[in-house]
Parts: C-alpha cells; structure tokens; sequence
C-alpha cells in the first residue's frame, strides 16, 4: 500500500474547476513579469501581495495581478502552456480549464486571447500526449451583459471551429455583483455547448434557486447550500433532486473563509448521500494547492481510503464534458492504475 501523499500524487486525476489566470504558479508569474519588464531586477514586491488575502472579496483583487500580466497573446499562451505542464506533472489526465476573454486596447483582441489558448492547447497536444485538456469560455458576472454577450458569441463561433477544445461556458467572477445572464446561457446551450456556472457562494436564496432551476449541467462550490446553515435545508434539498454534479474546490474555500473548517466543508454532506461531486483547485496559483492536494486533503479529512479515491476519479469521468470516445479512454487509464496498485 502506499503511503497518502504518493497515492494522491500518482492518482489519475481529472481537473474540472481551473480558471487559468489563478492558476498561474509563481514560477510562472515571475516568467511573465520578466517578459514584461526585461529591465527590472526584482519581481518580489509585486508579486508578493499575491499572498495577501483573507477573504473572497480581497481574493478577487489578488487577480488583477495576474490580469496585469497576460496582457498579450504571447504571454496568455506561455501562461497556458506552463499551467498544462504543471497539472500534467500532478498527473492530471483531463484538464477543463476556464478562461474570461480579454481585449487590451492595442494590444489582443478576444478573439486573440482565445487563439492563445488554442494554441497553447495544439503545442501542448504533441508535448504532453497523456493530457486531455478542454476549454469552458468564462462570463464574468460583474462585466455585464454587453460582455457576457460578446462571449457567448465568442464561444459558439470557437466551438464550431474547434469542438475538440472548446466545450462550453463557465459562469464565474465575484458572486458579491452583477447577475447571471440565464436567458443568454440557455440561447448558448441551444448552440450545443455545456453550461457550468458557480452556485450560492454566498447566500442570495433567489439566485440560488433561479440557478437550481436552469440546470446547468455542474454547478461549481454551492458552498451556501448546506444542510446545516439556517433556512438552507430546502436549498440543499432542491440541489439533491437536482441530480447537478458540484465542483468542490476545498483549500479555496478554506482560503476565502467561504467556509469556516475542512470537516464542516459540503462536500461531508454530498458524499454521504452520494451525490455527484468532484474535486477542482479553483486557482491553484493563488491558494497555492494542487489536485493531489486537494485529495489528500479530502482523504485525510474524511477518511476516504484507496479505493474511495480512485471511485472518485472514476466517477468524475462520467461529469467531464469529453466525447464518448474520450471518456472510455480516461476509464481505461484509470483502471490500468487500479490494476497496477493491486
Ligand atoms: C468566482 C472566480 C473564482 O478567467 O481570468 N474566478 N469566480 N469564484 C471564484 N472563487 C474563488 N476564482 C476565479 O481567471 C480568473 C477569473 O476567474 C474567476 C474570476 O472572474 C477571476 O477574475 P481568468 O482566466
């Protein structure tokens, strides 16, 4: 048997809650402040901030320090390129990640910004063959719904060009303001592509249930969707007839005080029941985490054992947004490693 952390780490894992500029290791950071300021010497200050955080309203303002440094299509496809290398080195097999279209006035366009990561994506293909990797095109709420617009239309055009890469929409960005747009996601899924939106990370009850009722096919956190906070019961209630798998990302919520320890975290409560769940790092440059953490994490908390781990990277296959084909493939991996820690 081995021992937790190898386990974790040698797990093939699947990633299916990553937004691409939190993702971005320091390693990666101080690379592109390099390429942005080839004159300075010290990259520190700056980027040191990035750990100065102690709630989700200041996490939000922790990207803005990545944002300032993807600002061209070069350095949006060297962000891409070491973010896949580094899940690939954790041993992710599938890799969905997440991305808002940025224009920067005379510098990308969002059509750029896109072609970065497909670019990325192609290179990545021959370097690293044992990684699947998609694309969900985020909406940022607070951006509005001329922006909201502009990148669902975006993401159809991208996805009849590139089915292979582009899969669907991601709804995310500070749960605190702006709206959800439901009436131009459902235009965007008649178009075909996937739907994951992020569900009650703070309480907004309507919201919530307005959500539950669009169906979107995974919901990401729920965090305020727990059977023990008061009045929640009946969320918790509609999201288990809902049948919706959760993207649960545990050090992030930690990390943002979303949620107060790991015991008390909703994914106790989703597991027990058996509801679909699976583990995500949500940005795994700024809450300095990995997969294999998280499932560490999630072993040594609530006591999943070996078996149950790999059930877990098993049953996420069935929640990815890859083709038949696809998912057969990602099964056959891992149950070749199964095999192997018998
Ligand atoms: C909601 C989040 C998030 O899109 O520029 N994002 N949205 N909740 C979270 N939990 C902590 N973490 C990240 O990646 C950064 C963007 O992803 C969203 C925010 O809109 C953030 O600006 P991209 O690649």
């Amino acid at each position: 048997m081995m021992d937790l952390e190898k386990l974790c780490q040698a797990l093939p894992k699947l990633e299916l809650h990553a937004h691409l500029n939190g993702s971005l290791s320091m390693d990666t950071l101080k690379k592109l402040y390099k390429m942005q300021n080839p004159n300075s010497k010290s990259s520190e200050d700056t980027l040191m901030s990035i750990k100065n955080f102690s709630s989700l309203d200041e996490c939000f303002k922790v990207f803005n320090i990545a944002h300032s440094l993807t600002t061209t299509p070069e350095a949006v496809f060297h962000s891409t390129y070491d973010t896949i290398k580094e899940f690939k080195e954790d041993n992710v097999i599938y890799l969905e990640l997440r991305s808002t279209p940025r224009a920067i006035e005379g510098k990308m366009t969002k059509q750029e910004y896109v072609e970065a990561i497909i670019k990325a994506f192609e290179i990545c293909k021959t370097d690293f063959p044992n990684i699947l990797l998609k694309l969900l095109i985020s909406i940022n709420r607070k951006q509005g719904y001329k922006a909201a617009q502009d990148n669902i239309e975006l993401a159809i055009n991208f996805f009849k060009k590139y089915p292979q890469y582009i899969v669907g929409l991601d709804l995310s960005g500070d749960p605190m303001t702006g709206s959800t747009f439901l009436e131009l996601l459902r235009k965007a899924r008649l178009a075909g592509l996937k739907i994951a939106a992020h569900c009650a990370e703070v309480p907004n009850e309507t919201e919530t249930i307005d959500i539950l009722k669009f169906k979107p096919d995974r919901l990401g956190h729920c965090t305020c969707i727990h059977p023990t906070l008061q009045g929640s019961s009946k969320l918790f209630n509609l999201l288990l007839d809902s049948k919706i798998p959760v993207e649960l990302c545990l050090t992030s919520n930690i990390q943002c005080k979303t949620v107060s320890t790991y015991e008390s975290h909703q994914f106790k409560y989703l597991y027990e029941v058996g509801h679909p769940i699976c583990l995500g790092t949500d940005d795994k440059g700024v809450f300095h985490t990995s997969l294999s953490h998280e499932y560490k994490i999630a072993s040594s908390t609530f006591g999943l054992k070996q078996e149950q781990l790999l059930k877990l990277c098993l049953s996420s296959i069935e929640y990815t947004f890859a083709t038949l084909e696809e998912k057969q493939a990602l099964l056959y991996e891992i149950e070749k490693f199964a095999k192997e820690c018998n």
